[in-house]
């Protein structure tokens, strides 16, 4: 949840209560999580009895407020937590970050009082969500979508297609962004969000799709036709109101694509110093060559860079209003970093990094869409310099 100064109870868990439950995070990850991932790959799905534990962690729950059933972890400790989420196999977090995320942050800000406390309370209890945004002919430019609301009497019906949407084969609820009105322009004017139940006649989804990695993390199309919901599903009971939900709901992503990236990297590292202390070559480690040690120097500096970058903006999150510069900063940044953390364990590898039989192969596939989603790089650099172009008009 962002704006946290928004929310009465903002604070978040108690500092003791929330290392003491980072710790226990660690155990479940190492102990749990990570032993698991070749299943996940295998399965190309999180097995249940994963998810259930999952569930029993709180994972789902780790922003809604108390009174939903939540940890009302505050914006630092929720990221803090993503991080790391982000150093086991990509799908665990996957599953959980809808949730916590964009889900619970677009009802935090947009909801109205009865659909926090059922849709907050579905989600805390580990229905998993799934955020439909992005469409086959619109990605980037998201108030061009084209799946349509039209009001019926006191419903609305939904038809159209989302693409590429997280969760989708799993998930139990949704937020789907609808067009409540044909006219295109204002261009974002006629966007609405609308909560959905997935089981409801008229959704179907697709077939996962085969991706480049993040296995196990699972995508699809949702296609919905001729969906019925009450005009109660309307996100805020107000049309019109989805593009800021929607752009609300991407600040927060953007905070967790940036820290699940940062935790990708460094488990990368760690990856990338013990083959680099195991691996003899001349006679001794490589790691005691300086080419090698220039690499994993760069790597260091770079992931110390990106946890200020997260630590701050989660910083500015709790006093301020909007960071939506600060998120794409952070986001850009961990995920470039990220992508040449991941390059240069390869390379420190060699020919073994290469090889699917080594971890190096696969985080360097994993790193991949973390430039891409949530906002590629290119959109991170439109939000920061209209943003800049805007405090330099108003006089900031
Ligand atoms: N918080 C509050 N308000 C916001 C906002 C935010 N994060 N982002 C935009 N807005 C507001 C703007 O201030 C503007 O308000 P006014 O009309 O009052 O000035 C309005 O929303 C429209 O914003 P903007 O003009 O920037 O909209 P554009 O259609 O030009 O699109 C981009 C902006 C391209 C940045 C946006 O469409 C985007 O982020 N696209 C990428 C989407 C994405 O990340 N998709 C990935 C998958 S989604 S899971």
């Amino acid at each position: 949840m962002l704006e946290t100064a928004e929310h009465p109870a903002a604070a978040g868990m108690d500092a003791e209560s929330f290392e003491a439950f980072l710790d226990q995070l660690r155990r479940f990850i190492r102990d749990r999580l990570i032993p698991a991932e070749e299943e996940v790959f295998e399965l190309d799905r999180v097995p249940d009895a994963l998810v259930d534990d999952m569930r029993d962690m709180g994972l789902f729950a780790l922003t809604t407020p108390e009174e939903f059933g939540g940890a009302n972890l505050s914006v630092s400790q929720y990221i803090r937590t993503v991080r790391e989420m982000g150093k086991p196999a990509p799908a665990f977090r996957a599953l959980m970050s809808i949730n916590t995320g964009m889900f619970t942050t677009a009802l935090m800000k947009g909801g109205t009082a009865d659909q926090q406390r059922e849709w907050l309370s579905r989600s805390a209890a580990g229905e998993v969500a799934c955020f439909g945004l992005t469409e086959p002919d619109s990605g980037s430019d998201s108030a061009a979508l084209k799946t349509r609301a039209i009001r019926e009497g006191s419903d609305y019906v939904l038809n159209g297609t989302k693409r590429y949407i997280t969760n989708a084969p799993s998930a139990k609820i949704g937020l789907i962004m609808a067009r409540t009105n044909a006219e295109p322009l204002p261009r974002n004017a006629h966007i609405s969000a609308f909560l959905i139940d997935m089981n409801a006649p008229g959704v179907s989804i697709g077939r996962p799709d085969k991706k480049m990695g993040q296995s196990g993390a699972q995508i699809a199309d949702i296609i919905l036709e001729d969906v019925r919901v009450p005009a109660a599903a309307l996100l805020g009971e107000e049309e019109g109101k989805g593009f800021l939900a929607a752009m609300q709901a991407l600040d927060s992503g953007r905070l967790s694509v940036g820290a699940a990236a940062l935790g990708l990297a460094e488990r990368a590292l760690e990856t990338g110093l013990r083959y680099a202390m195991e691996r003899k070559a001349f006679g001794e480690p490589i790691a005691q060559f300086q080419l090698i040690q220039a690499m994993l120097a760069d790597s260091r500096a770079e992931i110390y860079a990106a946890e200020c970058m997260m630590l701050d903006a989660c910083a500015r999150a709790e006093t301020r209003g909007r960071i939506s510069l600060e998120a794409s900063a952070f986001k850009m940044f961990s995920t470039e970093m990220c992508g040449r953390v991941v390059d240069r364990v390869v390379q420190i590898h060699g020919g073994a990094g290469y090889l699917a039989e080594y971890e190096a192969e696969r985080l360097f596939r994993d790193a991949r869409i973390y430039r891409i989603y949530e906002g590629t790089t290119q959109i991170q650099q439109l939000v920061i310099a209209r943003q800049m172009i805007r405090d330099f008009v108003a006089g900031a």
